[in-house]
């Protein structure tokens, strides 16, 4: 599986700080402490307080790419911040995110192609959070179709459910499950699939049980990707064995080490 950490967001207190007294110490850190503990790609959002987004994730960007060589994931509502990373980055990135709302597709599914970055495309529209599998199911085919009619290889999409907090919305759990199983079977080659996975539990009381629970279940339903916290070991582990279960890895006694190793 594709571990994105998700540390490096605004949303956090102290990365807040960090990027307001443009205190390189603090995102280096989480970028090599994230590196180190498994995830291959780096989510960066410059929060929701930011004054002057753009340049905060000009500033992000450099930063990270100063210390560790990791992809990042541009996580942005706004394309034109999300262009700013794309145009430092050093690896392929990826854009997080587009909805199947006509103005976002048309704007960021050509920047995908100009910028060879793959893409999260949110399963949900103008109209906000989908409801059930079938709201989910309707935007993904509308952005896996406007893919494919732009020519972005499905190897390159990343679909998201968007995963909705467990306590005030429980119904939400089996819909999001099914809705990972069918995104894969939308077309052949199939899409990926991505989660943030920590909205689960957010305000909840037993947010690492939750997290790892949901995550060993999406696994399970197929999941290819998640942004999620890395330094939460056993949520590692957990990932590590879903998929040692399901036969995607090697099998030995020390698989633990032998896929960090790897
Ligand atoms: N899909 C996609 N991208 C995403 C999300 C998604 N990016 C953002 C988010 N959701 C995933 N990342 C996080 C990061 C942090 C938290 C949740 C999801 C989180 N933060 C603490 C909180 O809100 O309780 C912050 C607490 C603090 O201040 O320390 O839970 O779904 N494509």
């Amino acid at each position: 599986m594709l571990v994105v950490g998700e540390l490096i967001n605004g949303m956090y207190k102290a990365v807040g700080k960090a990027i307001e007294e443009k205190d390189k110490g603090v995102i280096q850190k989480l970028a090599k402490d994230q590196r180190a503990a498994g995830a291959s790609m780096l989510d960066v959002n410059t929060g929701p307080y930011t004054k002057n987004p753009k340049d905060a994730m000009k500033w992000l960007v450099e930063t990270i790419q100063e210390s560790c060589d990791a992809p990042l994931c541009l996580d942005s509502t706004k394309a034109d911040v999300i262009e700013e990373g794309l145009k430092l980055a050093k690896n392929k990135a990826m854009i997080n995110s587009t909805s199947s709302d006509d103005e976002k597709l048309e704007v960021l599914v050509p920047l995908a192609l100009k910028y060879n970055a793959s893409l999260i495309g949110l399963a949900m529209g103008k109209s906000g959070i989908p409801r059930d599998k079938n709201e989910r199911m309707e935007h993904a085919v509308k952005i896996v179709t406007k893919c494919q009619e732009a020519g972005v290889p499905m190897s390159d999409l990343y679909l998201d459910p968007i995963v909705m907090p467990v306590n005030v919305a429980q119904a939400q759990g089996p819909e999001i499950m099914e809705s990972i199983k069918e995104f894969a079977l939308l077309c052949d080659p199939a899409p990926k699939t991505i989660v943030g996975l920590s909205n689960a539990s957010q305000s909840t009381k037993e947010r690492p049980l939750i997290n790892r629970i949901y995550l060993v279940m999406a696994i399970a339903n197929g999941l290819t990707a998640a942004i999620c916290d890395p330094l939460d070991k056993l949520l590692m582990d957990a990932a590590i064995t879903a998929e040692l279960i399901l036969n995607k890895n090697i099998y030995c006694d020390s698989f633990l080490e032998a896929y960090r190793t790897k």
